[in-house]
């Protein structure tokens, strides 16, 4: 693996360089190369953490200096011989020791009697804002659980695009819920809710509508309902019922053809952000888009163009996608997050994971998985090695040696320097493409950090600054993105922890975010006030994928079936409906299949369903060694 190479090298030259700059002029790592601004955590705090003798240690804080003070991976060795030392570190190496370990304690087992009650919790809390939506609610477009009220678009304030970019006055939450109806074994409620859409729901409507939510909320649960529906071997139990002719698909079809004129009288290819449903692109539109606004729209474009035999929507997403790669950095290969439909230039030069970014990655990777275009899976590979290059922080390696924890940081797309110290709460959603990726180690370091931030706040701030410990922006809309990781990491390594952390994500929902009719955003995650907004997400992800994290028995794992979440939660077959190769011939999981790298080739995406890519022996240990995770506790402020 080339890039493998080319970082460690890159890496070893910097130890090299800094070693003699030590040596000869007592310069240490602050004279760095590429990464040239510091994580830095309140780093007193970590001194005095990982102090073993108070007299002896210096008072001095820097970075430079807890590099040469004490490693972690002494003090994590150390502590594993905790019986033989002088009694006055007892105390403090106890939290390190095998059965005594706090953290080893807390996320060892989880009874199977505790899974179920989960698993019932978790199907209650769907059940709650789904059965008050459609009885207060239900045919507007959300629910506002606090005072019992649907929520359309807002018309009286058309700028107000927080709201009108969602809300189409199409019924969103309805439509973006329907195939966790199925996830949840309610074939009944599925058949009628189904027959509700094709009744009620039309697009032809004065609603100007973000392209890209429409596409995932909307056109992507239609095409997952629809192929779910027709699927001859019915695997979530016998879902068609009689009459049904495709409605659903012509509903997605009609759909996509008001989002095309977006694509229409641009310069680059890449698409308006914004079109009306009835009258095509607003004469006052914006020439400015994000990047994943404008490409994350290939995989509901490309399952629609392949079920419906026209080509064009694929074309017009895979051109988009085109031109914004063609847009990157010569020099870190990076991209912006906003740019000049027309012109080509990056307003935003920010590049991160998280806002205007996260889907654009994930989609890359994700089409690949479900199309098998090979160009889909080089850009993706090429941006993840930038993204590991040039985005990611702290020590190589999550699960050992010393440093800060890995972390993914703001920069600016031209030169790699760091534009901020916040991270935000979409970045969450990284570790589970990273899975797919079969990159687990680094996807169990970055998601045990977003998890601690939750521990923290019993929610995700909308932005969280690392470097102030504290939140930038204090709202949370009940986002799924650390629960979505939580549950891709459970299915690829079976550790209990991931359970857990599930556990911990439910009840705090339950307790902080649960209203009279339903879930409501909170609007400061520490005075925990509230929002009177349940968005459509909340049922179609977040409680969607808290469920299959404590149903294994569920039709989605068990029933021989591949399936490939969409950036909204929407399920959809891996099949060979929609690619030249199976999936089979990609993706060998035969003993040992996965183990070498190919030659002259990336490794694979995991095929997590089937492929062990955590070692039997390490299954049931913590994923992080406890050592790091009370860093990374104490990095977020936790004590
Ligand atoms: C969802 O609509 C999708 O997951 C999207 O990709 C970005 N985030 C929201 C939920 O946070």
């Amino acid at each position: 693996m080339q890039w493998r190479s080319l970082v460690i090298g890159l890496v070893v030259l910097r130890l090299s360089v800094s070693c003699v700059l030590w040596l000869a002029f007592g310069l240490g790592p602050n004279l760095s190369l590429g990464f040239n601004f510091h994580l830095n955590f309140n780093l007193h705090k970590l001194d005095l953490l990982f102090r073993e003798d108070k007299d002896t240690e210096s008072k001095d804080n820097s970075w430079s200096r807890r590099i040469h003070g004490p490693k972690y991976e002494e003090t994590a060795t150390t502590c594993a011989k905790a019986g033989g030392e002088e009694s006055s570190k007892k105390s403090f190496l106890r939290l390190f020791d095998g059965s005594k370990d706090e953290y080893a304690r807390r996320y060892s087992a989880f009874p199977d009697a505790l899974k179920s009650k989960m698993k019932e919790m978790a199907r209650e809390m769907f059940y709650f804002g789904y059965d008050n939506y459609m009885k207060y609610a239900f045919p507007e477009d959300e629910l506002n659980p606090i005072d019992c009220e649907g929520r359309g678009p807002d018309v009286l304030n058309p700028s107000n695009i927080n709201i009108n970019d969602v809300l189409g006055n199409y019924s969103l939450t309805l439509i973006d819920a329907l195939d966790t109806l199925l996830v949840l074994g309610n074939v009944s409620e599925f058949q009628r809710a189904v027959k509700l859409v094709i009744e009620t729901v039309s697009f032809d409507k004065d609603s100007t509508v973000q392209v890209f939510e429409a596409n995932i909320r909307i056109l992507g649960s239609l095409i997952s309902a629809h192929i779910l529906l027709t699927d001859p071997k019915q695997p979530f139990g016998r879902v068609s019922f009689e009459g049904y002719d495709n409605e659903l698909l012509h509903l997605a079809h009609d759909l996509a053809v008001r989002l095309l004129p977006a694509f229409e009288h641009t310069d680059t290819g890449i698409p308006y952000p914004r079109v009306n449903l009835k009258t095509g692109v607003p004469p006052d539109s914006i020439n400015e888009t994000c990047t994943a606004g404008a490409g994350s729209l290939l995989v509901e474009f490309g399952i629609l163009s392949r079920l419906i035999g026209d080509s064009t929507f694929e074309w017009v997403a895979r051109r988009a996608v085109r031109a914004l790669w063609s847009l990157r950095s010569n020099e870190t290969g990076l991209l912006g997050n906003v740019i000049n439909i027309q012109t080509g230039q990056w307003v935003g030069k920010q590049s991160g994971l998280g806002a205007g970014m996260d889907s654009f990655y994930e989609y890359l990777l994700k089409s690949y998985i479900l199309f098998g275009e090979k160009e889909d899976y080089q850009m993706f590979q090429a941006a993840y090695e930038s993204i590991q290059n040039h985005l990611r922080r702290g020590r190589d390696s999550c699960n050992e040696g010393e440093g800060d924890p890995p972390l993914y940081v703001n920069v600016n797309m031209y030169s790699g320097e760091i534009m901020n110290t916040w991270i935000d709460s979409l970045q969450a959603f990284f570790p589970g493409l990273q899975v797919l990726n079969g990159d687990v180690d680094n996807a169990i370091c970055l998601h045990a950090f977003y998890y601690a931030i939750w521990k923290r706040f019993g929610a995700l701030p909308e932005r969280y600054n690392w470097q102030l410990q504290a939140p930038d922006v204090l709202f949370y809309p009940l986002r799924p993105e650390l629960v979505e990781s939580t549950y891709l990491l459970y299915q690829a390594t079976k550790n209990p922890f991931y359970l857990h952390v599930g556990m911990d994500i439910l009840q705090s929902l339950e307790q902080n975010t649960k209203v009279r009719c339903g879930y409501a955003t909170l609007h400061h995650v520490v005075e925990k006030s509230k929002e009177d907004r349940m968005e459509s997400f909340f049922l179609s992800e977040t409680c969607k994928y808290l469920y299959l994290l404590f149903d294994e028995d569920n039709p989605l794992h068990k029933s021989g079936h591949k399936y490939l979440f969409t950036t909204e939660g929407h399920i959809v077959p891996i099949d060979k409906r929609f690619r030249e190769k199976q999936w089979d011939d990609l993706f060998p999981c035969e003993e040992g299949a996965l183990a070498e790298p190919e030659p002259n080739n990336l490794s694979h995406p995991s095929n997590i369903s089937n492929c062990n890519r955590i070692p039997v022996e390490q299954r049931f240990a913590l994923p992080l060694k406890s050592v790091y995770m009370r860093q990374i506790d104490h990095m977020v402020g936790l004590f």
